[in-house]
This record gives structure tokens, sequence and C-alpha cells, in this order.
């Protein structure tokens, strides 16, 4: 409630869901990816009178981008919570056959792009004297995984820098919490089904997980129960991820 969360990638799957339901808990937002299209037509959606939702396109690799587009918070009091799920898989290729410059261009989206939002948001934060960052990682963090060393490697590092963040701000307020959902039912399953490298062999939204429950999880840990995972990973698909 009354809460200014920024969340990046929102132009569909996680992000889009979780703007959806961060929207209706009551928060102010502001929508990153760079479909600027589609972020209106949520923003529309979601908000017609454009009091409570902003939208920025913006291609997290590039760092006076997310500066700029942090700065947009400046005008609802200040960044509370900055849900970082922009993200990629493709190409996916085993790493004889991959390019090394899409294998770069992995770590600038899914690594440099969460760490650019961190640097950028710490001192609105800061001067709050308060703040959340929600990490969208992946189980891929923890395997190694066929044709996606870029994947795993990203994730892996960007749950390295959830809990280097918790160690250095957690005294000024400064919470840091990654979050691994499992298969979720979204583009990015698609574009891995068609690589044909480690698909999920029949994605079924009645048993794989929702960008909506994703939604949930987030929201959860934005709030109070996120203070049991600070500078740590809530997996989805643990018994305890499952109850959330
Ligand atoms: O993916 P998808 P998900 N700058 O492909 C945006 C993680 N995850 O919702 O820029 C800014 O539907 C893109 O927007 P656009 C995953 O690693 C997933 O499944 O307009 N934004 C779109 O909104 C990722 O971190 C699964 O093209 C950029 C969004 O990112 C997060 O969840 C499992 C961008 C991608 O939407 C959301 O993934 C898991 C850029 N340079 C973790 N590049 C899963 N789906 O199974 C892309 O454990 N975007």
């Amino acid at each position: 409630q009354n809460k200014t969360i920024l969340i990046t990638g929102a132009s569909r799957g996680i992000g889009e869901a979780a703007a959806r339901h961060l929207f209706e808990l009551g928060a102010n937002l502001i929508l990153l990816a760079r479909s600027q299209n589609k972020l209106e037509a949520l923003a529309k959606a979601l908000d017609p009178s454009g009091e409570r939702v902003e939208v920025v396109a913006c291609d997290v690799a590039e760092y006076d981008a997310v500066q700029a587009a942090v700065e947009k918070a400046e005008a609802f009091g200040g960044v509370d919570i900055v849900v970082n799920n922009a993200g990629l898989i493709d190409p996916i290729a085993r790493i004889g056959d991959s390019d090394p410059s899409a294998w770069s261009h992995m770590v600038d989206v899914n690594l440099k792009g969460p760490y650019y939002m961190m640097h950028a948001a710490l001192p609105q934060m800061l001067a709050k004297k308060g703040g959340t960052f929600i990490n969208i990682s992946s189980g891929a963090a923890y395997g190694a995984l066929e044709g996606w060393s870029h994947y795993c490697a990203t994730k892996a590092g960007l749950l390295q820098l959830t809990r280097t963040l918790h160690k250095e701000y957690a005294t000024q307020g400064i919470r840091s919490i990654g979050l691994s959902p499992g298969t979720v039912v979204t583009q990015m399953q698609v574009e891995i089904k068609a690589s044909g490298i480690n698909p999920v062999s029949a994605l079924d939204p009645s048993v794989h997980i929702s960008p909506e429950w994703v939604a949930k999880a987030i929201a959860f840990l934005c709030g109070p129960a996120g203070d049991d995972y600070l500078g740590q990973d809530f997996s989805m698909k643990t018994e305890e991820g499952r109850a959330a």
C-alpha cells in the first residue's frame, strides 16, 4: 500500500503479472521494458487516470537509461522497492556453438542490469532509510544445464550480488532477497522449447507455475515475511515456497 515499486521486464510474463498484482495491492508503479507500446497498454488498462503508473522504455543494459528511469520515482517520493525481473535466455547453445557477443549481451541484461538498478536506486533508498530489492534468479543458478552456460552463470552471479548487497547495506535498512521461481509458463519457456535443448517436455499451465503465482510470491517477499529471506534465495520449488 502506497509503496513506489519499480519493475523491470514488465511488458509480459512474470513482470506484467507482478505489475497487475502489486497495483491491486495499492502500489505506485514504474514499469520498465524495451517495448513501450506494451507498457503503455498495460498502464492504460491498470490506471486510466495515469496517477499511479509511469512507464519508461528502457534497456536495462544501458546505465544512463536505467538512471533516468529511476529518477522518475522521485515524483512519487522515491523508490521503495525494485523488482529486478528483466531477463533473457535466448540464444540457447552449447559453449562451442555459442556466439560470444550474444553470451556477453546476456551478462549485460541478466547481471549488469540488476547491478545498474541497485547502483541507481540505492541513493534514493538510503535517503529514505529503507528499501527492498527482489532479484529474480533461477534454479539454474545451482545447476549446470547444457546449452545454458550464460544463463546459469548470470543467475548465479545475481544471487551473489543479492548476498553481497545484503552484507553491505542491511544495517542501513536495505533488504535484498533472491527469488527462484522454477518453470513458469511464459514466452521464455516457448524459447527454451524451440531450442530443443533442455526443454520441459510438456509445458502445462495446470502443472507448472503461472506468472500470477510468482507475482504473489513477489508481494509476499516485499512484505514483512520477506525478512526471513534477507540475503538469501527464496525457491518456489521447495515446500516452503509452495506454501507461501
Ligand atoms: O520472461 P519473458 P519471464 N531491457 O521472456 C524484458 C526469470 N525466470 O517473464 O524489453 C529491459 O516472458 C522483456 O521486455 P522487452 C527470468 O530469467 C523465468 O519468464 O519489452 N527489459 C520482458 O518484459 C527473468 O529474469 C523462469 O522485450 C528487457 C521480460 O524481460 C524473469 O524470470 C524461471 C530486456 C522477459 O519476459 C522473467 O522471465 C525462472 C532488456 N535488455 C526464472 N531484455 C521461467 N519463465 O520458467 C528483456 O526460474 N527484457
